[in-house]
């Protein structure tokens, strides 16, 4: 998969080349990332590629003849016609669906704004998908472009170990986690749960999917509403909430 990154701020991109699941799918041919700078677009010598709004207000606007002629250096440089996706507080929310149907694909050209945004005549006439990662006010679109670029790299196939990629279609897929411990066994006087020190697969596996269905109930119901649980599911769920009443601990809190 190519994916090529239209930024202001291509060094800062070119970082994940180093780390993580990015870095281990370009080392592996996987994935192929280049970065593109509007600034080399501008047509004057200072590089200057924003101007003030019409209409007036603070900020500056990304200019829109720049970032074309840099869409059409990528698109010279690919060789199939790619969706162009612009990050964006007004895009459709980014989610795992938004990631697997990227994955599925042969990559796509990331245009990251920065200041108040992009002219929208480029947006008009060049992007095919705005995405947004939340309601939460960011400063530009580098960080969204580089959370799409790690949930779609790991998403890879090989870029995860075969039994990482195995275990996301077992029930663990639309859950929480369940909780995770590590040495030592007793810390301060809290203990790991003795079911995990028991080396008993069966019993840890159960726990473990007791746990991840437990505490999805309580902080995310609506990810329990969306899914149908088996008879094996509610059985574990009711047990938990039962221990949850027994062990005085919170309850589920109340709807918001
Ligand atoms: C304070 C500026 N806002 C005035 C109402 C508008 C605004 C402009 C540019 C808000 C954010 C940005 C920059 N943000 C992004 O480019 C962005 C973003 C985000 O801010 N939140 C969630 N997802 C995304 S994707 C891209």
């Amino acid at each position: 998969m190519r994916i090529d990154v239209v930024t202001l701020f291509p060094e800062w991109i070119g970082q994940l080349q180093e780390f993580g699941v990015v870095g281990r799918g370009l080392r592996e041919s996987r994935l192929e990332l280049a970065c593109w700078n509007p600034r080399d677009d501008a047509d004057n010598a200072s590089g200057r590629i924003d101007d003030r709004p019409y209409g007036g207000g603070p900020g500056m606007v990304m200019q829109a003849a720049p970032l074309a002629a840099t869409l059409d250096r990528v698109r010279a440089a690919r060789k199939a016609r790619a969706p162009v996706i612009m990050p964006s507080p007004q895009g459709e929310r980014f989610d795992q669906r938004w990631a697997e149907r990227l994955a599925a694909g042969d990559g796509f050209v990331l245009v990251c704004g920065r200041y108040e945004g992009i002219d929208q005549r480029f947006v008009d006439a060049h992007v095919d998908i705005e995405l947004s990662m939340g309601d939460v006010v960011l400063s530009g679109g580098e960080l969204p472009a580089m959370m799409i670029i790690d949930a779609v790299a790991r998403l890879l196939s090989g870029v995860l170990g075969d039994s990482r990629s195995a275990q996301q279609d077992s029930f663990v897929d639309g859950l929480l986690d369940h909780p995770h411990y590590t040495r030592p066994p007793s810390l301060a006087g809290a203990d790991v749960p003795e079911v995990l020190l028991s080396g008993d697969h069966a019993r840890i596996e159960r726990w473990r999917e007791k746990q991840a269905l437990g505490v999805t109930w309580q902080r995310r119901p609506d990810l329990l509403d969306r899914r149908a649980l088996t008879a094996h599911q509610k059985a574990l769920l009711d047990e938990y909430i039962a221990e949850q009443a027994a062990s005085g601990d919170a309850d589920r809190p109340p709807e918001a």
